[in-house]
């Protein structure tokens, strides 16, 4: 297959095309990413060895010119990544969130449509759903929900989506997924934030009680979701990937400490995010019935080894933990951290 990845130097989108080096050594990848802060370059660096069977473009899903060009070449299929994909950043301005999350779909979906691309595959995320309370689980016919500026991005993205299957009979697959942890991920996110703050030795900001909970998966995981997904779900639906991991944040805090063998004294309870959703679990089992995927990585075992990547790739986090970052850093903890 002939695959558009958009958005393949962010966090899951480097992790599914090294995982389609891989496991699908057949596959042709064009690579579509503007490099926005989150972008990076580096994060591709353990595909080198692939040679050319990946292509990168530096430009963006919104540019019509650019995307209708790579798909005239001959495209298959597209699995479309790109997205600004922080809440807190929502909150401050969630401008780029409406025109890369929303408009940036759309684009895609228009040249998709006229251009006769065979299948369009949008990841998007179980925050969709919004918030649940003690008990209960997300399945795939939960009403759409979204409670942050960028939840309701990703969802009004969703339903474009749909509404290109159901009015153009566009082959559509939609994917949402729970919170995913693993190597090359921005350390604005819980799980890099919080080892990187640790190896610092600095304030391990926790919002609220602490008690709010994630469903966590390895990306990895989620990588052969979406692999599945894309090759097998039929055209229109949709699928919930979970990780069956149902953590509070505290628990998770305090896992990286133990590993890091770190004093609890780091962790800071701080002002909580406005609109915070208490609690997200999924109930996965209609990808697990109807296409026999399932999860394979253990919470325990897999924390460990991201901690151990974070502590070989100091590198890679300290450039990233500078400039354009920090300045962010100061504007949404800056206050939390001083009182
Ligand atoms: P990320 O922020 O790490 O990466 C996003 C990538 O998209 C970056 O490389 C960025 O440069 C690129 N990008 C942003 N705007 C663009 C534009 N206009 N044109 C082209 N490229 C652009 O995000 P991530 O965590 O890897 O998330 C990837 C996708 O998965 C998103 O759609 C997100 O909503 C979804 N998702 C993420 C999670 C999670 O836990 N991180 C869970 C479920 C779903
Ligand atoms: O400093 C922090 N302190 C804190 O307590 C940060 C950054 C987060 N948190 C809490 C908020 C959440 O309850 O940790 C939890 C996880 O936060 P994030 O890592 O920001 O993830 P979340 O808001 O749950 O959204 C993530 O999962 C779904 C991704 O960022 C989204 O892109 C994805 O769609």
């Amino acid at each position: 297959m002939k695959l558009l990845v958009t958005g393949g130097c962010g966090f899951i989108g480097s992790n599914f095309i090294l995982y389609l080096f891989e496991n699908r050594p057949e596959d042709q990848i064009i690579n579509l990413d503007s490099l926005t802060y989150a972008g990076n370059l580096e994060n591709l660096v353990d595909t080198q060895s692939y040679g050319d069977r990946h292509i990168f473009i530096k430009g963006d899903v919104t540019d019509k010119v650019t995307v209708s060009t790579i798909i005239r070449e001959g495209i298959d299929a597209v699995v479309n990544f790109a997205a600004e994909s922080h809440v807190d950043r929502s909150i401050i301005d969630c401008a780029a969130f409406i025109n890369t999350n929303i408009y940036g779909t759309q684009v895609l979906l228009e040249c998709c449509r006229h251009l006769g691309v065979k299948r369009f595959a949008q990841v998007s995320t179980d925050e969709v759903y919004g918030s649940l309370g003690p008990t209960g689980l997300f399945s795939e016919t939960s009403p759409i929900a979204p409670n942050s500026p960028y939840a309701a991005s990703k969802a009004a993205a969703d339903l474009l989506v749909r509404s290109y299957n159901k009015t153009y009979g566009m082959d559509t697959v939609i994917t949402r997924c729970s919170n995913n942890y693993g190597p090359y991920q921005f350390p604005e996110k819980l799980i890099p934030l919080m080892i990187t703050n640790a190896l610092e030795n600095r304030d391990l900001p926790v919002y609220g009680d602490g008690m709010n909970i994630r469903d966590w998966i390895h990306v990895k995981d989620h990588c052969s979701a979406i692999d599945t997904i894309l090759r097998k779900a039929e055209s229109g639906s949709i699928y919930n990937i979970g990780g069956s991991c149902e953590k509070a944040n505290i628990d998770i805090v305090h896992s990286i400490l133990n590993n890091l063998d770190k004093p609890k004294s780091l962790i800071r309870f701080v002002q909580d995010r406005p609109g915070h959703d208490r609690r997200y679990a999924m109930d996965s089992s209609r990808l697990q019935r109807d296409l026999g995927w399932c999860p394979s990585i253990d919470f325990e075992e897999g924390i460990k080894q991201t901690i151990m990547w974070y502590i070989e790739h100091e590198e890679w986090w300290r450039r990233i933990k500078s400039g354009e970052y920090m300045n962010y850093y100061s504007q949404w903890y800056g206050n939390r951290l001083s009182c």
